[in-house]
């Protein structure tokens, strides 16, 4: 009540579910703060080797019922609230989804500083503070439309304003040479305009609330210096615009997912944070240190996918501009700290800058860039005599067309260690992208395969399941998950089994109320829930599944005296807003929908849903109610995947390709707790390098494929325009089928059979549900975490001393 009345300013009377949030959120703050402090001071006094996780996205949707739980307040808060009368569910329901974040990327990300921070690692998220996140999806007319998430408009309690902290980044301007002290030849970056990062911290609670870790995020300040000479031109608007220009580096975040877009904004974004990140690192190195040698043994960066790639040239730049290292000494520093993952081997998806855009916006990068390239291509040259075809694939520099930096091959050369997400991911990195430089430096590259906080991903989100698992196999598995295997016995315990499927059904009952809200469909509870919830994308092929969808659809209405097994498919997730051939997939399946929904031949046995504005906080209703999890990319074009950890986790049987770390999925649940169907990524790479297929004739060979695309091309889902789905049509048959939906349907139609015919014996499919839950203790991304604090990081955990001064 206090915090109401002082921190939000407001009387009970007049407060909405909005500032109710707000006060409980400042009071949940004061309790963290203390330790927050001693966790910074615990690192401080220990100068404890830290990790710089640089990001530039951190998808970490809300933060209310995580801190609450990971402080272990939870019950205390309710019943505070209580006691108020107000209920819980309100005031979390009031807090914004913070999507700083895509997908997969930024919340692995996320999920990354939970486990740092659960296991009193030392570990710093770096990232942009955008104003605006993930756009805000809705359906008008069943299309895509996207609006501004305006996340801060009403302010945010959890983050600290540091207006002390301030950096200046710069941008183009040139390049003086000149002679330093001792005559050698030396660069200044001049004539360079410029803006100041300001730093806002989010505290990140570990569970238990033992170690508070920070997420420090940038935002960027038009410098004043810029301002006046205008003001005393008297050109005040054009003052005005330049700091609003300057200011857009941190407005709003790409929608891009797993493609690359080629825009100056974007590569500014990606050099201010980075930039500044670096040189708060290094300020706070220097407090302890007076030479740059051991900043390996106290800094290590870890450059999620290429986006902070640029750091690499930046951290020379510093080193050998501003405090005078030579060369080799920076260079040998710099591949010491840093370390690099990469996300995705599509390549679209691959960070390639024209050279002629960063030579304008960071000129003395550009130089550096062709210092580093020379120097390696030299020592390449005179091992590798002759094979320019070779020199070529591992220059920095893309000749082939317009000249480009590829940001790839400099992330991998200013590294140590080099890792994939995925086993196969990893494999295939060695095969394809990276092959040449794999031979170069073959110990680089190494597997971390993914994973996933079961803090928010199995506490948080699914109460009635954690509370189940708790009663029989106590609490041990919250922080460490791989207890959770204790469960495997209770799969053959008839009375576990029907609690778990009571916990199952209490999820589905929320979420088909869910449904409700959002769409006014109802759905059957008792129904399958077949779930596909991830970005729209050509790869991950919900094609595939919408094409099921319809020739389930015709079964049903051709057999209306079968005794069906209930199906709702939901779909869920955002097309990049220049994505035209996802977004009209949206389209489709809400095309689908209007038509299977309303028609009474199927009676209730089928439901299709696409369930707007996909984000974490829905993620967090949509997964524990999950039966069948669908993850069914094209073999070898998933990297990883993580939600298909999330749903294994919470119960759901896969139905999948043997792609990303669907296969090691498969190898801790068994081959008989999960539905694989479909080509390799060995097959179809044979099949690509044979020159592909005919879809036309799986097609003709295949009457339920045929007629479901038959419909689609006539217009049975679009009467009021026949020709809308012509472009999806003609990628799927003469435009060759590229992620071989085709190629896959029989065998897709297959398992989805067989796991509706399992779905009928209800003791057998709740048996492999848990045996799912039991066997993924592997996929926390505590182990993950780990993986890369031992084999890649080199550092500790340190334990916060909260005995001294401001301990609560
Ligand atoms: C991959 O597509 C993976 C996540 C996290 C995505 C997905 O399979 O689980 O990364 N890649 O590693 C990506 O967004 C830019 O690349």
């Amino acid at each position: 009540m206090e915090w109401l009345v002082y921190s939000v300013g407001k009387d009970a009377r007049a407060a909405t579910r909005r500032d109710w949030f707000h006060t409980v959120a400042l009071a949940v703050r004061d309790r963290v703060v203390d330790r927050w402090m001693d966790t910074t001071r615990s690192y401080y006094h220990e100068d404890a080797k830290r990790v710089y996780y640089l990001s530039l996205e951190f998808l970490i949707g809300r933060l209310l019922t995580n801190s609450l739980s990971n402080l272990g307040i939870m019950d205390e808060c309710r019943q505070a609230l209580d006691r108020l009368g107000l209920s819980m569910e309100d005031v979390v329901d009031a807090e914004p989804d913070a999507a700083l974040g895509n997908g997969g990327l930024g919340r692995l990300a996320a999920c990354f500083l939970d486990s740092m921070a659960s296991q009193g690692l030392p570990g710093y998220g770096y990232g942009i503070r955008y104003e605006f996140g993930l756009f805000e999806q809705r359906f008008e007319n069943g299309w895509q439309v996207e609006y501004p998430e305006q996340w801060l408009q009403f302010g945010n309690p959890w983050e600290f304003a540091r207006p002390e902290v301030l950096y200046p980044v710069q941008f183009y301007g040139r390049v003086e040479e000149f002679r330093d002290s001792v005559g050698e030849r030396a660069y200044r970056w001049v004539d360079a305009d410029r803006v100041l990062a300001m730093a806002y911290d989010t505290p990140v609670v570990g569970y238990g609330g033992e170690t508070i870790n920070t997420l420090r995020l940038w935002s960027a300040r038009a410098t004043r210096d810029f301002n006046f000479g205008h003001f005393n031109d008297g050109a005040y608007m054009k003052a005005v615009e330049q700091k609003i220009l300057s200011e857009n580096l941190s407005r709003v975040l790409y929608p891009n997912d797993a493609t690359e877009t080629g825009k100056e904004l974007r590569l500014k974004q990606e050099y201010f944070f980075t930039s500044a990140s670096l040189q708060d690192i290094l300020r706070r190195y220097l407090q302890h240190h007076t030479s740059f040698d051991n900043l390996p043994n106290k800094a290590a960066i870890q450059l999620n996918d290429t986006h902070p790639a640029i750091g690499i040239a930046e951290l020379m730049r510093l080193l050998v501009d501003q405090h005078a290292l030579r060369w080799d000494n920076a260079w040998e520093i710099t591949r010491a700290t840093f370390a690099y993952t990469n996300h995705t081997l599509l390549p679209e998806a691959l960070e390639a800058w024209p050279v002629r855009m960063i030579e304008r916006v960071l000129p003395r990068h550009m130089q550096i860039i062709y210092e580093i390239n020379a120097k390696f291509l030299n020592r390449t040259k005179a091992k590798a005599a002759g094979d320019n075809a070779r020199l070529s694939r591992l220059s920095l520099i893309d000749e082939r067309g317009e000249r480009r930096v590829r940001m790839g091959n400099l992330a991998f050369l200013g590294s140590h260690h080099v890792n994939g997400v995925s086993a196969l991911h990893t494999d295939l990195m060695k095969q394809t992208v990276f092959h040449d430089f794999h031979e170069e430096f073959p110990d680089r590259i190494n597997n971390k395969t993914n994973g996933i906080t079961p803090r928010r991903w199995l506490k948080q989100a699914n109460p009635a399941l954690s509370e189940l698992i708790t009663t029989r196999i106590g609490q041990g598995w919250i922080s460490d998950l791989s207890q959770i295997s204790a469960l495997s016995e209770k799969a053959e315990d008839v009375v576990f089994r029907e609690e778990f499927r009571r916990a199952k059904r209490k999820n589905k009952k929320r979420l088909a109320a869910y449904i409700a809200r959002q769409t006014g469909e109802e759905v059957l509870v008792d129904s399958i829930f077949d779930v596909q919830v991830k970005r729209m994308h050509e790869y991950k092929r919900q094609l595939l599944n919408v094409l099921h969808t319809i020739a389930l659809y015709n079964e049903m209405r051709d057999n209306p005296t079968v005794s069906w097994v209930p199906v709702t498919k939901i779909f869920a997730g955002k097309a990049a807003p220049s994505y035209h051939m996802a977004k009209l997939i949206i389209k489709l399946i809400n095309d689908v929908a209007k038509v299977v929904n309303h028609d009474p031949s199927v009676h209730d046995n089928l439901k299709v849903v696409l369930l707007p504005n996909y984000n974490v906080t829905a993620a967090e209703i949509i997964i524990p109610a999950a039966d069948l999890s669908e993850q069914i990319s094209t073999a070898g074009m998933e990297a990883s995947g993580t939600g298909n950890m999330k749903l294994a986790l919470n119960g759901a049987l896969t139905i999948g390709t043997l792609d990303g770390a669907n296969v090691e999925i498969r190898e801790h649940v068994g081959a008989d707790n999960i539905f694989i169907f479909g080509m390799t990524a060995d097959e179809v790479n044979d099949l690509r390098a044979s020159g592909g297929f005919n879809p036309r004739e799986v097609i003709a060979s295949n009457p339920s494929l045929k007629r479901a695309l038959d419909m689609i091309s006539t217009g049975a889902f679009s009467p009021d325009d026949r020709n809308r789905y012509h472009p999806i049509v003609q990628a799927l048959t003469d435009g060759g089928d590229h992620f071989l939906v085709t190629a896959d349907f029989a065998d897709y139609c297959r398992a989805q059979d067989a796991a509706m015919q399992l779905y009928r014996d209800q003791e057998e499919w709740t048996r492999k549900a848990i045996l799912n839950t039991a066997n993924m203790g592997w996929f926390s991304s505590d182990r993950t975490v780990n993986e890369y604090a031992e084999e890649i990081w080199d550092v500790h955990p340190v334990h916060p001393n909260h005995d001294g001064e401001g301990f609560r």
